[in-house]
């Protein structure tokens, strides 16, 4: 029954309309970079963010759509299907960039929802389940750590409120952005936080090189490794750079770079399976000639395994303690998302998907995390890959091919379809 609807679905989609949906989601909070490329910086909980979602809502109202948002500020595209009681399955993404972000990471995935219900629409196709588009409030943690505040809180993975305090680099408080958010968006109805979807599929660029690479059109995603991000506060006492000798002093900076050469040696995977990042570092006074009483700077640590993860990352207090030599040093955890796999429901329809539409196919984990990472204990779970140009990713040069864009909604609404109809 499902292959029957399929091909009209499939043949739905319209490879020129995706893009340039895409390219117009990129003119919000685009910028050109310094090496000439075309970037996007569109933090979460902002009026850039609130434009780009009223843009998308305008699309989603054209096809019928019902627009609603949940107390997180996830907002919802629902496509109703010909039983309105039952779960419906969940697509979707994020619309929040990276500072130095692209324009794929996260939108793609929204847009190519978008794409798949706009051709179940168009097909004159009513799936026995509505079928769902999520734009998920924060995913990349970029204004506002960790990550996924709003797909966490829509799985009650962790309550809302415990992000309630967080403070962006202006000192806003989370609560306070999201408020601001909700108050513009008051004239959208509402809905609870959280249900239990049917599945949850989501489109996502690879960001990495492997399908380009091996010359692949899809990846079928089988799991999500392992993240947990930390915050370390080292605190010195700060004193003039010209007089104080070195004997004296408390030089938090100094202890900041004792402490991660430590963690660079807890770090070594001489397999590079590993991954561990220090990318943002703070320093208080901060001028040149007055020593460092304090830097706060973040740990990005990530594994396919959970025991390594438990284990290195369970270390990491521990080895920064030891490093200090005049300072002190404070370890919070911010993130901690164990490694996920998705099983074979997902995965299959994703797969029997691409396969019938003669796409070339790779199964593979992701490297970065998702919100599908949070939607694995709900129900059945999975993510669809497209190539990205160089695998290059939180940068602007980020890229991917407008016929790599349609394939992956090709292959999205025909297992969106196949997840609907069963
Ligand atoms: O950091 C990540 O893995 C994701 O791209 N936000
Ligand atoms: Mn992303
Ligand atoms: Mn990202």
């Amino acid at each position: 029954m499902t292959v029957s609807v399929a091909p009209n679905a499939v043949a739905a989609v319209s490879e020129a309309r995706l893009w340039q949906r895409l390219m117009e989601m990129a003119e919000i909070g685009g910028f050109v970079s310094e090496e000439g490329d075309t970037g996007v910086n569109r933090p979460c909980l902002t009026t850039l963010d609130r434009t780009a979602r009223r843009l998308l809502i305008s699309w989603a109202e054209r096809i019928g759509a019902s627009v609603t948002i949940d107390p997180a500020g996830n907002l919802f595209l629902r496509l109703e299907g010909e039983d309105p009681s039952l779960p419906p399955v969940l697509t979707g993404s994020h619309m929040d960039s990276q500072p130095q972000g692209g324009r794929f990471d996260g939108i793609y995935g929204v847009i190519a929802g978008l794409e798949a219900i706009e051709a179940v629409a168009t097909a004159g196709i009513r799936p026995k389940r509505a079928i769902e588009v999520v734009a998920w409030t924060n995913e990349e943690g970029g204004r506002y750590a960790p990550g996924c505040t709003g797909s966490m809180s829509f799985a009650d993975f962790r309550p809302m409120s415990d992000f309630d305090d967080i403070v962006d680099a202006a000192g806003i408080r989370y609560a306070d952005a999201l408020a601001e958010q909700m108050a513009s968006e008051s004239d959208l109805a509402t809905r609870p936080l959280g249900y239990t979807p049917h599945a949850y599929l989501e489109a996502h660029i690879e960001q990495g090189p492997r399908l380009e690479v091996e010359g692949r059109e899809i990846g079928v995603v089988s799991g999500i490794q392992g993240s947990r991000w930390f915050t370390v506060t080292i605190e010195g006492r700060s004193d003039h750079a010209g007089t104080t000798p070195l004997g004296l002093r408390r030089d938090a900076v100094q202890d900041m770079v004792r402490a991660i050469t430590a963690l660079n040696a807890l770090m070594h995977d001489p397999d590079d399976v590993l991954r561990f990042t220090v990318a943002s570092i703070r320093v208080e006074p901060d001028t040149s000639n007055s020593i460092a009483r304090r830097v706060v700077f973040t740990i990005d640590f990530r594994h396919p395994d959970k025991a390594v993860l438990i284990e290195r990352g369970d270390a990491i207090t521990g080895v920064v303690e030891a490093a200090m030599t005049t300072c002190t040093a404070t370890v919070h955890e911010r993130f901690h998302a164990l490694p996920v796999d998705f099983g074979a429901t997902v995965p299959g329809a994703v797969a029997a998907a691409a396969t019938s539409q003669g796409l070339s196919t790779i199964t593979m984990p992701s490297g970065a995390f998702h919100d599908a990472q949070f939607m694995v204990p709900l129900c059945p779970t999975g993510m669809i890959f497209i190539p990205c140009r160089g695998g290059v990713s939180h940068h602007p040069a980020e890229y991917a091919e407008p016929v790599a864009c349609a394939n992956g909604a090709r292959v999205l609404v025909q297992a969106l379809l196949t997840l609907a109809n069963s």
